[in-house]
C-alpha cells in the first residue's frame, strides 16, 4: 500500500492496534523506497521525508509510529546514491517489521510464565502483545479464561474474544462499566500499549487507567505488555503525549442529542507507573521505573534531539 492508502487507513482505524500501525508505516516508505523512478537523490529523499511526515500525522498519540518511521529513515543521510538509499530504507523497513513480530511473540512467552493453570485473565481493547501472553498459555497446555472489556465506542473487544475464541480460549464480554463488577474475579490483567513514557506510565486505550485502579483496588497484578519501539524517546526531551480525540459521531449519532449537548471522545488515557506491576518486553519483564533505561538503550540520549522542530 502506497504511504497515502496506509495514512488513510489509519486514520480511519482500518489498520489499528499500534504494533500494526509501525509495521504497516514501515511497509509504506518501503513501497515508497521500491516504487521511486528518478535518479535525483535530493529529490528521493525530499519523497521519503514526505512520506514520513504524512505518516506521522495520521495519528497522533502511538509513539509506535514516529518509532517505526525513523527507524525505517535511519542512515537515509549518509547515502551517496538513490540505489543505496533505496537498499537502506528497504533493508531498514524488513528488519523493523521481522523485529516487531519476533517481539510480539517473545512478549508472548516471558508474560505467560506470569500465568498459572486456572487463572482468569482480564484485557482491554485489542492487543495483539496481550492477546500473545493469552494465546501462548493456552498452547502451553494452561486452563485459562479471559474476560474482555467491550471498549466503546469502537468495541474493539469484539475483535479480542473473536480472535482468543478462534484460538479456542474460553472468554466472556463485559461492557466498560462492569470492570469493576468483575475484578473481584480477576486474577490478573494484560493489557498493551500504545506508548510508554520514561518515567513509565501507559498510554493506551481509553479505559485502561479505570482498569489499573480496579485492579490495584482489588490487589489483581496489572500487567502491560509493550515492545520497545511503544517507548517514547520524545517524553525524555520533555514531550507530552497528545492524547488523540476523534469525532463525537464516534460515540453517539448527534441527532439523538438536544441542541447545545457536547460529546467528548477521548481514544486514550494515562495509566501512572504506580499502578503497574511489571512492562513485558521482548527485552525481558522489568518494573514501570526501567522505562528511562530501555529508551537511553534503545534509542540512545541523542535521540531525544531528533524531531524536536517537528
Ligand atoms: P498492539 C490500540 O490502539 C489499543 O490501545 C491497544 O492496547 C494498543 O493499540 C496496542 O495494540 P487503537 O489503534 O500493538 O485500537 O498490542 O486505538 O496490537
Amino acid at each position: 500500500m502506497s504511504v497515502n492508502d496506509v495514512a488513510s487507513s489509519i486514520k480511519s482505524m482500518e489498520i489499528r492496534g499500534a504494533g500494526l500501525i509501525a509495521r504497516s508505516a514501515a511497509e509504506a516508505l518501503k513501497q515508497t523506497a521500491q516504487e521511486f523512478r528518478g535518479s535525483d537523490l535530493a529529490v528521493f529523499r525530499k519523497e521519503l521525508e514526505s512520506g514520513k511526515k504524512v505518516l506521522v500525522a495520521s495519528r497522533p498519540t502511538a509513539i509506535s509510529l514516529w518509532n517505526a518511521v525513523q527507524a525505517t529513515l535511519r542512515g537515509a543521510q549518509e547515502a551517496t546514491s538513490v540505489e543505496e538509499l533505496r537498499s537502506i530504507v528497504v533493508g531498514n523497513a524488513d528488519r523493523f517489521v521481522k523485529r516487531s513480530s519476533q517481539a510480539v511473540e517473545l512478549i508472548g512467552k516471558f508474560g505467560a510464565k506470569r500465568l498459572k493453570d486456572g487463572m482468569r485473565v482480564m484485557t482491554h481493547c485489542n492487543s495483539k502483545a496481550a492477546l500473545s501472553v493469552i494465546k501462548t498459555a493456552h498452547a502451553n497446555g494452561m486452563d485459562i479464561e479471559v474476560y474482555a472489556t467491550e471498549s466503546r465506542p469502537w468495541r474493539q473487544g469484539l475483535l479480542t474474544v473473536r480472535d482468543l475464541s478462534a484460538a479456542g480460549v474460553p472468554c466472556t464480554l463485559i461492557i466498560d462499566s462492569a470492570v469493576r463488577w468483575a475484578m473481584k474475579d480477576i486474577d490478573a490483567v494484560f493489557v498493551g500499549a500504545d506508548t510508554i513514557c520514561s518515567n513509565g506510565a501507559l498510554i493506551n486505550k481509553v479505559g485502561t487507567s479505570q482498569v489499573a485502579m480496579a485492579a490495584s483496588d482489588s490487589r489483581v497484578p496489572f500487567m502491560v505488555c509493550a515492545e520497545t519501539y511503544k517507548f517514547s524517546p520524545r517524553t525524555l526531551s520533555g514531550e507530552m503525549v497528545e492524547i488523540e480525540e476523534r469525532d463525537a459521531s464516534e460515540v453517539v449519532d448527534p441527532q439523538l442529542l438536544p441542541s447545545g449537548v457536547k460529546v467528548r471522545n477521548p481514544v486514550f488515557d494515562a495509566t501512572p507507573p504506580e499502578y503497574i506491576d511489571s512492562l513485558i518486553t521482548e527485552v525481558g519483564v522489568i518494573p514501570p521505573y526501567a522505562a528511562y533505561e530501555v529508551i537511553v538503550r534503545e534509542f540512545g540520549q541523542t535521540s531525544i534531539f531528533e524531531g524536536i522542530e517537528d
